[in-house]
């Protein structure tokens, strides 16, 4: 019986001080100390340069990959205040980088919180490095302060000496025993320093890697204007980018838009104080409002709508590509729920739908050809979304043997009717669907096992996508429809799991799915139902009296620390395929949900996602050349095949 202690007392509360509670859990302040976690680092400290440019201080960030690991950020703002703050008795940037959520209470700025993974302050990356150096140029002077060994103070502020500059510089580097891996990726910090810059119009973002010698500059007079033509870059817009911009009642509100023809899916992304939000939220709502009403007021005023009935929100917004990037004082910034990725402002949404509708309803009357046009295009999408809808019913009605039988020789169903729990894995291939067939939870887990390599769908007609098997297949399984008339709420799965070998084929079937649904079922991304499994590619094993004992192993590093875990005598097998691995292997590694690893996919980064799609899988190979060299860097690959060697 576990004896429970009732006489707690002052000793047992573990004072932790300063920054012991982010060493000692630092996933809740990063969410993972995966290599995610680890750029986590750059973004608060990036993102406090970004407020400091925002306020309209400085407009150049630089960043700087340094051959030590380290990263430096430099701004030119008015410098991190350096006086004495009152009740601590210490330097302003010394508690800036020593004292938790100092961020939020403690500065004036609007307090980043979005995905809950933001806005922890400078503190947090100075708590997880070997050292943070932080020099402010300010009042004449060069300022400086220095941090070691988890974010203690080891050289308190000292002038350095005079200079005519002003803003901050920090530099820190990742320490490695919180992070398995300490290596920054390049393309991942371009990736975001590009959207920062796409987000805030005229200012320069500069990268460097003292590592290649490879720079890299970002910078756009038009802002999110010139990030919607990235994203569309491929499509053909039946416009031109339509921009609104206005500051109400203290929010900054930036819109940027465009319909394109042949895309059904609706990409609308949203931003508060340069911070995405991927849940959307009151800004999202307002804009949509007011574009729908902006749409079918025109529509009935110039009698275009024969039908005479309404069109609803997702018929206005098929094939629309749309950027809200909006700025929100502290003192009105609320989030929905604890991950904070929806913004909840509820002023928001009256300012930001009369805006919109006032500036759409202009655009509308001053472009009649567009005009005409988009109500064309979104009759179409009503027309479509009720045959779909007339097709669904009678398919009720009847239950067509057509689609039971494509079903019934390649499904292995679920048991159970809870659609929601229930989970969908595509295999690829036979003896891994046989594997997972007798190794699954029978009740809530399907197996649809793939034959050979899916079709390439990327600039493919939703015809000729649906005359492929194994996408009618995978449709008719999902049961949610497909293209313009995907209903989310239909899908017979809360999960949708992509099981593929770990090896370039299996790699390869992952894309091509990936482009199946980013194009398709773009909503069962969004909605965060699609995910890709992690088959472990190391089992490390003993005997010990009669019994195994085994450690599965993801990648290197774990490889070492199971072979440290299982002892000497141990056994390496390596998994090339998930063919490799019998049933329960398979199960307890990478189905059973108490212990596999799912990687959710999400679009993240909405540049690299239309551009992996458009570019990676596209027809241009021109586009992929050009892509593949800027980005693969091959003597890396090189030293990758000697190593395995
Ligand atoms: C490379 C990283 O962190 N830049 C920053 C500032 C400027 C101010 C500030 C920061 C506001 C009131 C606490 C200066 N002068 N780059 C950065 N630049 N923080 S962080 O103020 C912090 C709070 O006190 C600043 C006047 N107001 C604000």
């Amino acid at each position: 019986m576990k004896e429970f202690k009732d006489n707690y007392n002052a000793s047992d509360i573990d004072i932790l001080d300063g920054l012991d509670p982010v060493r000692k859990r630092p996933a809740m302040y990063i969410g993972s100390t995966n290599v995610r976690g680890l750029h986590h680092l750059v973004w608060e400290i990036v993102d406090n340069a970004v407020d400091e440019a925002i306020n309209g201080y400085g407009n150049s960030i630089t960043v700087i990959i340094h051959k030590d690991g380290s990263v430096s950020v430099q701004d030119e703002g008015r410098g991190i205040p350096v006086d004495i703050h009152e009740n601590s008795k210490k330097p302003a940037v010394e508690v800036l980088f020593t004292v938790l959520h100092s961020g939020g209470k403690f500065n004036s700025k609007a307090y980043r919180t979005s995905g809950g993974l933001h806005g922890v302050g400078a503190s947090v990356t100075n708590a997880l490095s070997v050292y943070c150096d932080v020099t402010i140029f300010k009042n004449g002077l060069i300022n400086h302060i220095r941090f070691e060994n988890g974010g203690k103070l080891v050289v308190p502020l000292e002038v350095l000496g005079k200079t005519k500059k002003h803003g901050t510089l920090v530099r820190f580097k990742p320490d490695p025993t919180i992070f398995p891996t300490v290596v920054f990726n390049f393309d991942t910090i371009a990736g975001k320093l590009q959207e920062k810059a796409f987000l805030l119009k005229g200012v320069h973002f500069l990268l460097k890697d003292e590592r290649t010698g490879i720079e890299k500059e970002f910078f756009y007079e038009r802002g999110i204007s010139e990030y919607l033509e990235s994203l569309n870059v491929n499509k053909t817009p039946l416009s031109d980018v339509i921009y609104f911009e206005s500051t109400i009642d203290e929010f900054n509100i930036e819109v940027a838009f465009q319909y394109c023809l042949n895309d059904y899916n609706e990409s609308i992304y949203s931003y508060a104080n340069n911070i995405r939000t991927p849940d959307g939220g009151t800004h999202e709502t307002g804009f949509k409002t007011a574009i729908t009403k902006a749409v079918n007021d025109y529509a009935e005023e110039h009698n275009l709508l024969r039908s005479k009935t309404k069109l609803e929100g997702s018929d206005v917004r098929e094939g629309l590509t749309a950027i809200i990037s909006v700025q929100v004082p502290e003192k009105y910034l609320e989030y929905e729920g604890q991950t904070k990725t929806k913004l909840g402002t509820p002023a928001i949404y009256n300012v930001i739908s009369n805006f919109v509708y006032s500036q759409m309803s202009y655009y509308l009357t001053e472009n009649k050809e567009f005009a005409v046009n988009l109500v064309k295009k979104c009759v179409d999408a009503q027309n479509a979304r009720n045959a779909a809808r007339k097709a669904k019913e009678e398919a009720r009605g009847t239950k067509t043997k057509k689609i039971d039988f494509v079903l019934s020789d390649k499904l292995t169903p679920a048991q159970s009717k809870d659609y929601e729990k229930n989970e969908l894995f595509i295999v690829e291939g036979e003896s891994a669907g046989g594997s997972a067939r007798k190794g699954r939870d029978r009740m809530h887990q399907a197996i649809l096992p793939l034959r050979g390599k899916p079709l390439n769908t990327d600039s493919v007609t939703l015809e000729k996508m649906k005359s492929n098997q194994e996408f009618s297949t995978i449709i008719n399984t999902i049961g949610a429809g497909v293209g313009q008339n995907f209903d989310i709420d239909d899908a017979k799965y809360g999960k949708v799991i992509i099981m593929t070998d770990a090896d370039d084929d299996g790699a390869h079937i992952q894309t091509l799915l990936l482009t199946f649904f980013y194009h398709f079922m773009r909503p069962l991304i969004t909605n965060g139902k699609l995910f890709v499994a992690c088959p472990p590619l190391y089992r490390v094993s003993k005997e010990v009296n009669h019994k195994l004992i085994y450690k599965y192993a993801w990648d290197n590093i774990q490889l070492e620390q199971a072979k440290k875990e299982i002892g000497a005598g141990y056994h390496v097998s390596r998994f090339k395929g998930l063919g490799e691995m019998n049933e329960e292997q398979l199960w307890e590694s990478t189905m059973d949900p108490k212990t596999r690893q799912l990687t959710k996919v999400a679009i993240e980064d909405p540049l690299l996602a239309e551009q992996n799609v458009s570019i990676l899988m596209g027809k241009d190979s021109s586009q992929r050349r050009k892509w593949v060299e800027e980005h693969v860097d091959f003597n890396e690959i090189d030293t990758f095949i000697e190593e395995v060697k």
